[in-house]
């Protein structure tokens, strides 16, 4: 009986999307790798323009709405309180939308900017150095969290707002697009959403999986091959399904708790044993620079390409739209998760709470994590750069860590807290992705669903773990991920349409003060009440 429950077209139509992608990659990877790479090239040297373009696009959205009369709406009843506490609502926010790769790009993402940086400089000249300190934050900075909290909108609105139990992201569109949300229009966004998800998620897992096998290998001695890495997303997938079977208030909770002070933890002992001025200065140096530079990074498309006398070296492409491409992905998942913790708090809060406090904890990383490296580099003590080109950036994120004083207990640390942070994500991910292809979700989603979806999200990286190549794992987020860009553009229209309706029908449209009551008017006017109101001599009320 509980079969019925599940949506069956989108159900089958997000799995056989993905095995029509995935199987080929397995039986034949060497074309496989050629025709992703092809694809690749296609769409982020056409349409990066639209991928920063929606980028800068959003963030302006979302600080018009959080200022606006919109913004002062209250999700849920007039005197409830915030459901969250500040703390635990932002610990649990960046736990959910921020995975492993923090970990593994705040330790070398500089490495790259350093050795191919931007706006045509110098490979490893001092200004290289400078950007290479503030391109990290930029990318997981406010315009990424922007990214993020759209999909809130709407879906949080109709949660607590309309008192809907909506779960899909087509449900969130009804407002626009109607009754074709019933058909097959509805279906096929629920489905890219699926496959754009999965895609993003098995970038995530790809990344971390070699950086846990190093620690572990770091740790144990066991040496890094395919093998021990499979079995190490498997001991992953694991923890998570387990995490994501005994649900929201208790796994992924209790994960998401250890997440961030384990987080804490670590970043607090690198900043105090580390060179702790150095790390300060240029933390607040790179904020400068991106604050300064703000627009240039969010426009810059490398126009001139090779015309001119100019080099092209491709940096837009393989960061900022591979960035906003990847936090695409993951948007409807995690809006769907801001939504679900927002209760009790107004749109403006919830805009600006993920904006600040997302931006605020990136920050932390690459500044604390990064510019430590960094630090190790520039001071000779290690250097991370010849490592990274002999040994590839797993085994170095690794030997990063293991430069910090008591190596082995902090490499302990490092990989446990990485098993943690792709659990809390990948957790969440099946949760969602298990209530996305059920009809309704009384209570929590069915538990084999939900353990369906756990082992899912494991099979395109495992599949692309023995493809291969960074390029291949990029694409899979990037290919995924385009039609969101326009399915974005509809959330945000479908929030600013429903609430703009509520309001103009509601007694206090005139004036918002703290929040907005959206009361239904008390009667309807009448043509005979513009008669009264045109003539001069009414009594006033
Ligand atoms: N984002 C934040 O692995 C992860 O950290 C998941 C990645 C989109 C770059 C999210």
């Amino acid at each position: 009986m509980k079969q019925k429950l599940i949506d069956w077209p989108t159900f089958i139509g997000s799995f056989l999307l993905l095995m029509a992608v995935v199987l080929p990659l397995i039986l034949f990877p060497e074309a496989g790798r050629e025709y992703v790479g092809i694809a690749n090239t296609f769409m982020t040297s056409n349409f990066g323009v639209l991928y920063l373009a929606m980028g800068l696009l959003v963030f302006f959205f979302l600080i018009y709405v959080a200022f606006s009369k919109n913004g002062h709406i209250k999700l849920g009843e007039e005197q409830e309180e915030p459901e969250f506490n500040t703390f635990s609502w932002a610990a649990m926010l960046f736990a959910a939308g921020i995975g492993s790769s923090i970990l593994y790009w705040s330790v070398i993402e500089w490495v790259y900017y350093y050795q191919g940086p931007p706006f045509g400089l110098e490979p490893e000249s001092t200004d290289a150095i400078a950007w290479a300190t503030a391109y990290g934050m930029f990318h997981w900075g406010p315009i990424a969290w922007a990214i993020y909290t759209v999909p809130a909108l709407p879906i949080a609105y109709f949660f607590y707002v309309r008192k809907r139990n909506v779960l899909k992201i087509s449900e969130a569109i009804r407002p626009v697009l109607g009754k074709w949300v019933d058909g097959p229009v509805g279906k096929i966004i629920d489905i890219l959403f699926i496959f754009g998800l999965l895609g993003g998620a098995g970038t995530t897992l790809a990344l971390g999986t070699p950086m846990i096998a190093e620690g572990v290998s770091y740790l144990t001695g066991i040496p890094v091959t395919l093998g021990m890495q499979a079995i190490i997303m498997l001991i992953c997938t694991v923890i998570f399904a387990i995490s994501s079977a005994s649900g929201l208030k208790k796994g992924i909770k209790v994960l998401s708790d250890l997440n961030i002070w384990l987080a804490l933890f670590i970043l607090v002992v690198v900043l105090i044993f580390g060179p702790t001025r150095f790390i300060v200065e240029t933390t607040f140096n790179g904020i400068g620079l991106v604050l300064d530079n703000f627009f240039r990074m969010a426009t810059w498309v490398e126009p001139f390409g090779n015309l001119g006398g100019f080099t092209e070296t491709g940096f837009p492409e393989a960061w900022t739209v591979f960035y906003w491409a990847w936090w695409l992905v993951y948007a409807p998942f995690v809006g769907l998760f801001i939504a679900r913790i927002s209760r009790g708090r107004t749109i403006r809060s919830m805009i600006f709470g993920t904006m600040i406090y997302g931006t605020l904890g990136c920050m932390l990383f690459f500044g604390i994590f990064g510019n430590y490296g960094l630090h190790l580099q520039l001071s000779g003590q290690f250097d991370v750069i010849s490592f990274m080109n002999d040994n590839g950036p797993a085994a170095t994120i690794i030997a990063v860590v293991a430069q910090l004083p008591f190596a082995y207990l902090m490499v302990i640390v490092f990989t446990v807290l990485s098993i943690i942070f792709l659990a809390t994500t990948f957790d969440s991910s099946s949760y969602i992705l298990a209530s996305v292809v059920q009809k309704s979700v009384d209570g929590e989603p069915i538990l084999w669903n939900r353990l369906f979806w756990a082992f899912t999200l494991c099979i395109l990286p495992l599949s692309l773990l023995f493809l291969g190549g960074l390029d291949t794992l990029q694409t899979a987020s990037i290919v995924g991920g385009f039609p969101l860009i326009f399915i974005m553009f509809l959330l945000a229209w479908s929030f600013m349409r429903a609430s703009n309706r509520d309001i103009e029908a509601s007694d206090d449209y005139e004036s918002p003060t703290i929040y907005l009551k959206l009361r239904p008017k008390k009667k309807k006017r009448t043509p005979l009440d513009a008669l009264k109101d045109s003539n001069p001599n009414r009594p006033k009320e």
